[in-house]
């Protein structure tokens, strides 16, 4: 299951999940042996899943390969894959198609005249870190490895609609959108075709195009500018959706979308013109019984512990989490921050520096606004977490992001999470300041130390000329063994986990230059295990839940807290 929607009704999609042949190559002789064309040998497991939670495979990291029988009438597929952990190169019976880096985001190969008949699909994946992976082997995670996301098999006929983009602005009074959709389209066929291309919103025409398309030629295609009346505006709670439907001859696309703007102004982030006050929580699309191939059922399941708390807002930390997970989100009006995994501690300034570091991170920018541009709930785009923000290296590729999605990431602010605040040089390139920071954890136990700290972060910001940008708390938190209790509040006990986070929310929240908070972090989760001896059972314990969605009393403090700003807010 790739949406929540069905994006296609004329073209034919065959789900390719489900029992696959796989095979470990812990010596990677795999390619030399030409495992491509045929596994020697297998098992047999389910795809989507990570190979970690196989029995025997906790801490395997290297190489491993997927094959796949499937049965086709034959014409152009298109092979889509939600995402691959962390390097994927595919065959189709023996011939490679290509290759994907980066396990967090979906890709696709288009294959003309294949004949009717049975084939083999095959994928060598390959999850061992190098000096310019990102992220880097030095993460806060699990490094699981395998098929995380579903695939699938399109039957591309005519021509086709591969991907839309939909650009708009809103009137002042936000009564009225302008905007234009830019389609990339494909012609499937073998011979040069002309189509007529229509776009709707529900029923509302905003625009044909007719095409010509050389035989198996790819381009983009602007639409002509549109406007539309009466808008109903999607909001936090209240949102609204048009089904966006493009049609040619044989083929379709359908996508949901909203209209809010989005705006950054005077040290507030305002929404559909309304000031915002931020109510989040970090959460990583992490389960340990599933890794990273996180079933549907218990994202709504989150989600609905995330509303109940009173949040309005989600980080996605720290990667593009599944397309499903946004479109329950985009349908339950609730922001979020989606973001790339340039995660911190990993990265030398010489890696920050590294030209194929560079490019990859850029092309995961550019993979991420391409697949999650038509998302009304996501609102900040983060370029990166916590990395060496005092070099000259972190300025430049800051800058270069910054640019980038400021040029072609839509209505939406620009942000990364900083943990260096008195050495962070790149408080220019983004629109938000976001810091993440641990008063109660790392850095001692003062009553007072947020106060402090806020008031002195404060003048900084008045020295480096940015204190017109608002300020949100993107990390703060303690860790609590879930059942550990004790009245004294000791460490790593839930009542000192509650204590901490709901003071820091108090102080946050009445501060004048802070809009808002992410708690860090929603739930428990497995961390590599480089993460050492800091990290109690193998897990990041500053859930405000458990790993299996347990509540500690942190939540419900928090949950106390956030309902109670929310009800100052709208009484
Ligand atoms: C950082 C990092 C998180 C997590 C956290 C912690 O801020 O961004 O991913 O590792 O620290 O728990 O220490």
């Amino acid at each position: 299951m790739t949406r929540l929607f069905d994006e296609h009704i004329k073209r034919r999609v065959t789900p390719l999940d489900g029992a696959w042949h796989f095979l470990k190559d812990r010596d990677d002789t795999g390619l030399s042996l030409g495992w491509f064309r045929a596994l020697p040998e297998w098992e047999t497991v389910t795809v989507p899943s990570v190979w970690n939670t196989e029995k025997g495979n906790l801490t395997y990291e290297g190489v491993a390969w997927y094959e796949k029988r499937f049965y086709t009438e034959g014409g152009t597929l298109r092979f889509c894959f939600g995402a691959v952990m962390t390097e994927a190169c595919v065959y189709l019976d023996g011939e490679k198609l290509g290759e994907h880096y980066g396990g967090f985001s979906q890709f696709d190969f288009i294959v003309y005249g294949v004949k009717e008949g049975w084939h083999t699909l095959t994928v060598r994946v390959d999850n061992r870190f190098d000096a310019c992976s990102i992220p880097q082997k030095r993460v806060d995670w699990y490094h699981y490895g395998g098929i995380v996301r579903s695939v699938s098999v399109e039957t591309l006929r005519g021509i086709c609609v591969l991907g839309s983009r939909l650009e708009y602005t809103l009137s002042e009074e936000l009564s009225k959108v302008r905007g234009h959709l830019t389609l990339e389209l494909c012609n499937a066929g073998e011979t040069s075709l002309t189509e007529t291309v229509c776009a709707k919103l529900d029923s509302f025409c905003i625009g044909d195009v007719s095409v010509t398309l050389e035989a198996r030629a790819r381009k983009q295609v602007s639409m002509p500018m549109f406007e539309m009346d009466h808008v109903r505006l999607w909001d936090v709670g209240a949102p609204a959706l048009y089904e966006l439907s493009v049609m040619t001859e044989a083929d379709d696309l359908f996508d949901r979308v909203g209209f809010r703007s989005v705006e950054v102004r005077d040290r507030a982030l305002l929404l559909n013109g309304k000031e915002l006050e931020i109510r989040g929580v970090n959460r990583h699309e992490e389960h340990p019984d599933w890794g990273f191939a996180f079933p549907e059922g218990l994202m709504k399941r989150d989600i609905d512990l995330i509303l109940e708390m009173g949040c309005n807002a989600i980080r996605g930390s720290h990667y593009p989490n599944s397309q499903i997970f946004v479109d329950m989100l985009d349908a339950r009006g609730i922001l979020f921050w989606s973001e790339i995994p340039m995660w911190g501690w990993g990265f030398s300034e010489e890696a920050l520096a590294d030209p194929t570091v560079v490019e990859r991170g850029l092309e995961m920018h550019r993979e991420m606004v391409r697949y999650y541009y038509n998302h009304p709930s996501i609102i900040l785009w983060g370029m990166h977490n916590e990395i060496q923000l005092g070099t000259c290296a972190a300025y430049q590729l800051t800058d270069k992001y910054y640019a980038y999605l400021k040029e072609y990431g839509g209505n939406r602010a620009v942000v990364y999470a900083s943990d260096k605040p008195w050495e962070d040089i790149c408080f220019g390139l983004c629109d938000i300041i976001c810091l993440n920071q641990y008063y109660g954890w790392y850095y001692g136990y003062e009553a007072d130390a947020w106060e402090k700290f806020l008031e002195r972060f404060t003048e900084k910001t008045k020295e480096l000329g940015v204190s017109d940008k608002p300020i949100v708390m993107s990390e703060f938190g303690c860790a609590a063994i879930y059942g550990c209790h004790d009245d004294e509040g000791i460490l790593w006990s839930e009542e000192n986990q509650a204590a901490q986070l709901g003071h820091a929310l108090e102080v946050f929240h009445s501060h004048p230059s802070v809009i808002g908070s992410f708690i860090w972090q929603f739930a428990d989760i497995r961390t590599c295990l480089e993460a050492g001896i800091n990290r109690a059972r193998g897990f990041n314990n500053k859930g405000i839940l458990n790993e299996y969605r347990k509540p500690k009393l942190a939540y419900r403090v928090a949950k106390e807290k956030y309902l109670s700003f929310a009800k100052k807010e709208n009484p």
